[in-house]
């Protein structure tokens, strides 16, 4: 039984079709249909969501650098290309699918994906220079504007690259940074993307087309001198300098913003609230979960990077334990840095819960891949002293043997389908069986005018045995510190 009630105020709930992600057998893309497009409930949210939820303030402010271009990503006719430098051909495939995934989930379409296998990415041109002829050939039969590489770029590749190709060119980091952007609601997930894109641009401005290294038009008004703005000041520099201020703003902001996250955890630790917190790859399901365990109602959507603020909910044991669980962001494989540390805070929420409920998709091509992704992601921030429960999810489209085989490779884990229901149940058990128990055991007679201990005890201790006699109620059990100091003035002697 769990007793959900809210936190957050916005609580949306969306189901959407499912998604089908074969589509890359040969690593080309199969032709696009332009019949196909009909659009389905998860395309018309999506659109929905692009039309509403882009970050505005750059955009007015920094009218002439980068970002302007970075914004245009979305639905742009994109051509993928990856460099296969490990693993098996699947391993190449599964990425490339991802990849166009991610452009999908970004509002690109996606023409057509090649990768080619290489001992490691060319440090000038990324994929091998006699390559990017053949790349150029497709990039215009197809009409493609941009094409989207499968790694981090040096800026110097990106250049390289747009000049050969004389189409623009970004990265992987640059279209997750993308989907973000599009994606975040909250003022704080905002600032948190902002800051991210930031920095991945500061390292970039060079890279941005020619025209971004182009110099200010010689010397700077106000001419030699006073904090470094001097003759031959170039237009990189002062992007930078513009970049480097409005990064010292969001920063400051962003602290301000924590204050009150602090707070919240700070009661909750003070009332000893047992706080579980939903990880996991992207679309593994974990805000199907968090409303199946506690009636959230958050939003699901067959999108990578649905869920970017975390939402937490109040719920209970079945003995009417309280804890909290946190929904929040996914993980993918080599998610930037940029946004773990501008996540830092939103992640911390992860790294101090009791428990991470760790969701994997046990349909997905590569469990065991993304399951090592997110653990790379946890180790980053500082949560593997965390116990763990692995939720193997999606049990009704995953292929029993893989199931099996993620059971036997993960001994602390359960099935479940966030679906159908199937293991819902002993997924709440095996929580609490996780959940940190009160540390101190307590025997006590409770005279009757302090109800208000007995319902405490409810909320935040284990009650193992209670009973009304004519002096008080006598119980026993197990409280925290503090509650159970409150109670030492009622221990039965002899106990
Ligand atoms: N077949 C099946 N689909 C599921 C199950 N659980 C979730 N899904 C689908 O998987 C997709 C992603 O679900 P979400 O709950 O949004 O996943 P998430 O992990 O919160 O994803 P992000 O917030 O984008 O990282 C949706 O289309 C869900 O309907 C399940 O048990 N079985
Ligand atoms: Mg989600």
């Amino acid at each position: 039984m769990t007793n959900a009630s809210d936190f957050n105020l916005d609580a949306e709930l969306d189901e959407t079709d499912d998604w089908d992600s074969d589509e890359f057998e040969s690593g080309y893309a199969d032709e696009p249909d332009p019949e196909e497009d009909e659009p389905t409930v998860g395309a018309m949210e999506l659109a929905e969501r692009h039309a509403l939820r882009r970050v505005a303030s750059l955009r007015t402010e920094l009218e002439d650098i980068t970002e302007v271009e970075y914004r245009q990503l979305r639905l742009e006719r994109v051509v993928l290309v990856g460099v296969w430098t490990e693993g098996s051909v699947e391993d190449a495939e599964n990425s490339m699918a991802e990849l166009a995934l991610l452009a999908e989930t970004a509002g690109s379409e996606v023409l057509e994906a090649i990768y080619q296998r290489r001992q490691t990415p060319d440090p000038a041109t990324y994929v091998g220079r006699g390559k990017v002829d053949g790349i150029r050939e497709i990039v215009q039969a197809t009409g493609a504007d941009t094409v989207v590489c499968d790694g981090e770029l040096a800026p110097s590749q990106l250049r390289n690259l747009e000049d050969r190709l004389k189409v623009k060119v970004v990265d992987r980091t640059a279209l997750i940074l993308d989907i973000f952007a599009q994606h975040a609601k909250s003022r704080e997930g905002q600032a948190q993307v902002e800051l991210a894109q930031l920095n991945y641009m500061k390292q970039r401005l060079r890279g941005w087309g020619g025209n971004l290294s182009r110099q200010a038009g010689g010397r700077v008004a106000g001419g030699a001198g006073i904090g470094g703005r001097g003759p031959g000041e170039t237009k990189i520099e002062t992007d930078r300098r513009r970049i480097n201020t409005k990064i010292a703003k969001l920063r400051r902001e962003l602290t301000a913003m924590r204050g009150t996250r602090d707070t919240k955890r700070a009661e909750r630790r003070r009332n000893h609230i047992p706080a579980v917190a939903i990880a996991g790859y992207t679309n593994a399901g974990k805000s199907s979960l968090l409303n199946r365990l506690t009636n959230a109602g958050v939003l699901v959507e067959d999108s990578l990077f649905a869920t970017l603020d975390p939402t937490t909910r109040r719920t209970t044991t079945s003995d009417g334990r309280v804890y909290t669980m946190s929904d929040t962001v996914g993980f993918v494989r080599h998610l930037p840095h940029q946004l773990i540390e501008a996540f830092r805070s939103t992640l911390e929420e992860v790294a101090d819960a009791d428990l991470i409920l760790h969701v994997v998709d046990g349909s997905h091509p590569d469990p065991e891949g993304q399951l090592a992704a997110v653990r790379e992601v946890l180790a980053e921030i500082d949560a593997t002293k965390v116990p763990e429960l692995v939720i193997i999810n999606k049990a009704d489209a995953a292929d029993p043997m893989v199931l099996a085989r993620l059971r036997q490779r993960e001994p602390h884990s359960l099935v479940v389908s966030a679906k159908t229901g199937e293991g819902i149940r002993e997924a709440l058990e095996a929580i609490e069986a996780d959940l940190p128990r009160p540390g101190v055991e307590f025997h006590a007679l409770l005279p009757y005018e302090r109800g208000d201990l007995i319902n405490r005890l409810h909320q935040h201790g284990e009650i193992e045995s209670l009973e009304h006699t004519g002096e008080g109620t006598i119980v026993r059990g197990r409280a925290n510190d503090d509650l159970a100091g409150e109670l030492a003035a009622y221990t039965v002697s002899g106990a």
